[in-house]
């Protein structure tokens, strides 16, 4: 498949926070390798003058998520904190559009799409296609897609721009085939026509 894109088109990066990168406290195992694609991917839909949205996971300090309320996490994305930070060597540009989620201290909120504006903002955009990198494969990647799919985006996961905390061997490559047996388009930059 090859693909060129158009104005229906936006790129979605997930959560590439300093927190989820090594040295982060709930550091995906691989991510730094990511942040020259994601930037590749960025630079190519600003060239386009297509629409970037980013989002972060916003904890507030005693989130639910968190071990020390009984969740599954360690203290990771605290608001504020310098954890919660996008990766320096990652080039956001300054017309991204920034979605927090998370951001309520008794519910979590893995999905980008989850009690934020962003739905709303991509039909506002008329965007048709939506395109997501970043971390991590098995969480809110996969929950942002699969929101994504519901509310009737088409949506290509960016395949060599992901990585799975894999907490179970194997559960990112379950959650990218969840993905496409539920109608996301799995591709990588060798797709694009540029
Ligand atoms: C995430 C675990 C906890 C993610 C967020 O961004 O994938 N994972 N909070
Ligand atoms: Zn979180």
């Amino acid at each position: 498949m090859k693909i060129s894109l158009n104005v229906h088109d936006a790129l979605l990066i997930v959560d590439m926070q300093n927190d989820f990168l090594p040295g982060g406290n709930l550091a995906v195992r691989g991510s730094d390798a990511i942040i020259s694609v994601v930037n590749n991917y960025i630079q190519n839909f600003a060239a386009a003058g297509l629409p970037i949205f980013a989002s972060r996971d916003f904890h507030p300090a005693d989130h639910i998520s968190f071990q020390s309320r009984g969740g599954t996490w360690p203290p990771h994305c605290v608001a504020g904190s310098q954890g919660a930070e996008f990766h320096p060597d990652l080039h956001i540009p300054e017309n991204a559009v920034i979605i927090s989620k998370g951001t309520t201290q008794d519910a979590e909120a893995y999905s980008a799409l989850d009690a934020t504006p962003l739905r709303q903002q991509l039909r506002n955009n008329n965007i048709k296609r939506v395109f997501v990198c970043g971390l991590a494969t098995d969480y809110c990647v996969h929950a942002s897609v699969i929101d994504l799919l519901k509310a009737d985006f088409s949506v290509f996961v960016l395949c060599d721009a992901i990585k799975a905390v894999d907490v179970q061997p194997g559960d990112g490559d379950r959650a990218l085939k969840e993905l496409t047996d539920k109608g996301a388009l799995a591709i990588t930059t060798d797709n694009f026509i540029l």
